[in-house]
């Protein structure tokens, strides 16, 4: 039984996916660092010191405490400027729809569970916080994802069981957090989600009861 859907934040309800790489190319930049959206890639859906961590670890880097501190600073700095255009042409095509279908005609619970630090700020930009129940953000947990803590602590304040969650995530980081967490999962994009029971390339067009039997289904193989 499908009890309640968990979309992740930045890459699934906004195109804020795109301004976290743009900030950290702009940081990367700045460093004469080559950084290529392949490179992003593999920083996708992780906490912000996580994605540092994984630039370090790709181009080789060592830094200090201070000099990682200071770069996720000036990161977040170009970043925030984004979140003040925020509206909603930034939103992903086919996520309010898809929302507003679950709203009216399903029973199904509504939460979020991001790795940001600035999602509820994201959600309280665009008006949507009446449209989920729970939102689980960087500041929720202490482990980010692909630490399940996220979903499971998600799925708890739902009071839904995990098994009986499906997560939409854009990133591979967050379809590993789900299925840990022992939830079904819907990847949409194109790449690192191999491992999701059900991947689509966008959710536009989509109605909730085919996306859920199918996943449904998947799962059951
Ligand atoms: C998001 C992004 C990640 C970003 C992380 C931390 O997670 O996908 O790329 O590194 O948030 O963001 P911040 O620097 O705002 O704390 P999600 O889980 O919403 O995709
Ligand atoms: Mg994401």
């Amino acid at each position: 039984e499908v009890r309640a859907l968990v979309f992740d934040l930045d890459g699934v309800i906004t195109d804020t996916a795109e301004y976290h790489y743009l900030s950290w190319k702009r940081v990367t930049d700045e460093e004469g660092l080559p950084f290529s959206r392949e490179d992003n890639m593999t920083m996708l859906g992780v906490s912000r010191r996580e994605s540092l961590l994984r630039l370090m670890k790709m181009k080789d880097l060592s830094l200090s405490e201070e000099a990682m501190v200071e770069w996720m600073h000036r990161k977040n700095e170009y970043f925030k400027p984004y979140l003040e255009n925020l509206s909603t042409a930034d939103l992903m095509p086919g996520i309010m729809a898809f929302i507003e279908e679950a709203r009216t005609t399903t029973d199904y619970k509504l939460g979020v569970a991001s790795s940001s630090r600035n999602a509820k700020a994201v959600i309280k930009k665009l008006g949507l916080n009446h449209l989920f129940e729970v939102v689980g953000d960087a500041y929720t947990v202490a482990n980010a994802k692909p630490s399940p803590d996220v979903f499971i602590w998600v799925a708890g304040a739902l009071r839904v069981p995990m098994r009986e969650v499906i997560v939409f995530e854009d990133a591979r980081a967050g379809i590993e957090a789900a299925h840990i967490a022992g939830c079904a999962s819907v990847g949409i994009g194109s790449t690192g989600l191999e491992e999701a029971d059900l991947t689509v390339p966008t959710l536009e067009g989509l109605h909730v009861a085919d996306v859920v039997e199918q996943v449904i289904r998947q799962r059951s193989l």
